[in-house]
This record gives structure tokens, C-alpha cells and sequence, in this order.
């Protein structure tokens, strides 16, 4: 990877990942798009406004700029996109394939996340294995399992050579994530800094697997530059840092906090995808082909998100 654009850039993951890569790579050599611009994104490193949905607005960046490497992120999260599933098969199928085939004709590396929500309520809940059975229930997943397919389709077809991981739920300080249904546990750290206190959409003993982003971004970075040779998933590796319930974020929460209190509200539309996804998920597939490893469990992320939301 030399040349990098991001789509989604001033998104959760996007914001921190193109900061991460900028410090890597250089800051001329990764180029930042998003669908909207924000006051002096520019003075950060080369910015461009992108609406992936629109044929030919991705590819003549890449041609400008000459990038090597894609990495598509720009999409609709989960519980927005039960909201409005039109929009999200427009921005989550529209945008990859755009984003593919501009891989194609320039025959640019590719990343592009899939994520938990690609399973579903016949999937096995515990220890999910890599390759097993995905019938989605949510928008959002069948756009998931439709775009591991198109991954997997576009390397067979074209050679494109294309990478991604199925994220769990990320926790970062930075950027709030928008219209997921694992917010709750970014959410829970700034109402416990705030106002010691935090009511959880998510039903007590709702398990899904979590991650740091830090965890998060090294995962990106280690996968891209694997050895292909040595990938035989290519695409959609399961990779989790920690399966957890509302309950063990505010047992980590209260080892700072002693007299944080959690309470419950439950969203009936967040607790039913929730309930269709599973507990936890088996990472051995991504250890063993490019050596995926998490360093931060639910108290080393609860000391340094509580840490760095305090010092903002
Ligand atoms: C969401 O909740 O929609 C996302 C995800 C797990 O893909 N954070």
C-alpha cells in the first residue's frame, strides 16, 4: 500500500483510520473522501467530496490521485438501515460495487468491512464458526452477506484483490458511531462520565461481541498487508476482542466509577437485530492466516475510554 483512498472518512471508523494511516503512510498518500466536507478537513491531509452512490465520482479520484489501494467504508449501520432499507441497499450495495469495479479498472488492492450483522437467528449463537450458515434477518445483513459474495466474486472473476473482516461492535472516544445497535457501549462511557449514570436500549444478558478500535485499526492494517499466498478466506474473517452484555460494561465501569448505576429502556427494534446476532464468534480463522490479535479486554478499554473522554 502506497497511495490509499478512503471512502467514509469522517465516519467512526474512517475518521481514525485515515489519521492512522496518514501517520504510517504519509499524509500526501492517503486521500480522505466522505459525502460531506467539515471546516479545515483539509488542512489534515488531501480531502475529497465523494457520493459513492454516483457512477464515475469514485473512480476519477482514484485516477487523480493514482491510488493503489481502496478502502470502502462508507455505509449505512444496522439500525438505520432497518429504518430506511431503501437508502441502505442504494449507499450499501450501490457505493461496493462502484467501489469494485473501480478496483478493477485500476486494479487497486480493496478493503471493505462486513460484520456480525451478516448472521442471523438460525446461525450458531456461540463460538460462531467462520464458514456457517447466514440468513440475516436485517437490511443491513443481507447487504453484508451480499457483499462478502461480490468480494469473494470480484478476486474469482477479476483478480481484484480484495480483503475484509466482519467487525463486532467498535468503542472508540473519537467519532460517534451513528445508527448501529451496539452504540450502547460507546454510549455508556460518556453518560458515565457525565452523569454517573447510563439506561441501556439493549436488554440485560444480551451478549454480542465488542472491540477497541485501536484493535480495530491494527486489525486493518495486519490484513492488508498479509501475505496473499497465505489467505484462504480473503474475505470476511470473523474477528472479535470480547463477547459482552450491558451488565459487564457497567461491572467494568463501576471498577472507576463505584457508584456508576445502570438501568434499562429497551428499544424493541435494536433488541430484535440484537437477538438475531450472535454472542460470540470464533476469531481462530483470522489468527491462524494473518496472526489477528486483540490487546485490550473490557478493563484495559474501560480505564483508557474513561481516561480519554475526561481529558476531552
Ligand atoms: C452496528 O451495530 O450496526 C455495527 C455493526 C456491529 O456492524 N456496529
Amino acid at each position: 500500500m502506497k497511495k490509499i483512498l478512503v471512502t467514509g472518512a469522517l465516519g467512526q471508523i474512517g475518521s481514525e483510520l485515515t489519521e492512522k494511516l496518514r501517520e504510517t503512510y504519509g499524509l500526501d498518500n492517503v486521500i480522505g473522501t466522505d459525502i460531506r466536507r467539515v471546516d479545515g478537513i483539509e488542512d489534515k491531509g488531501p480531502f475529497e467530496v465523494v457520493d459513492v452512490t454516483k457512477a464515475n465520482q469514485l473512480v476519477e479520484v482514484a485516477k487523480k490521485y493514482k491510488v493503489d489501494t481502496m478502502m470502502h467504508l462508507a455505509a449505512l449501520l444496522s439500525a438505520k438501515a432497518e429504518a430506511f432499507p431503501k437508502v441502505a441497499w442504494d449507499i450499501n450495495m450501490g457505493g461496493l460495487i462502484y467501489a469494485l469495479e473501480t478496483a478493477r479498472e485500476l486494479d487497486l488492492k480493496f478493503f471493505t468491512p462486513s460484520s456480525i450483522g451478516a448472521f442471523g437467528p438460525t446461525t450458531p449463537r456461540d463460538q460462531t464458526p467462520q464458514d456457517t450458515l447466514q440468513r440475516p434477518t436485517t437490511m443491513y445483513g443481507v447487504n453484508k452477506v451480499a457483499g462478502e459474495l461480490l468480494c469473494d466474486y470480484y478476486y474469482n472473476r477479476f483478480g481484484v484483490d480484495t480483503r475484509g473482516v466482519r467487525f463486532p461492535g467498535l468503542i472508540s472516544y473519537v467519532a460517534p458511531p451513528g445508527g448501529g445497535t451496539t452504540d450502547y457501549a460507546v454510549e455508556i462511557y460518556y453518560e458515565a462520565v457525565k452523569n454517573n449514570a447510563y439506561t441501556s436500549y439493549i436488554a440485560k444478558g444480551t451478549y454480542m461481541d465488542m472491540m477497541y478500535m485501536p484493535d480495530a485499526l491494527n486489525a486493518i492494517v495486519q490484513l492488508m498487508e498479509a501475505d496473499s499466498e497465505k489467505l484462504v478466506h480473503r474475505n470476511a474473517f470473523n474477528i472479535s476482542a470480547m463477547s459482552a452484555e450491558p451488565e459487564d460494561f457497567a461491572n467494568a465501569i463501576q471498577k472507576q466509577i463505584p457508584d456508576f448505576k445502570l438501568s434499562y429502556n429497551v428499544d424493541p427494534i435494536r433488541q430484535k437485530i440484537a437477538e438475531s446476532w450472535p454472542n460470540s464468534i470464533d476469531s481462530q480463522a483470522a489468527k491462524n492466516e494473518w496472526g489477528f490479535k486483540a490487546e485490550y479486554d473490557i478493563d484495559r478499554m474501560t480505564a483508557d475510554m474513561l481516561d480519554k473522554i475526561r481529558g476531552k
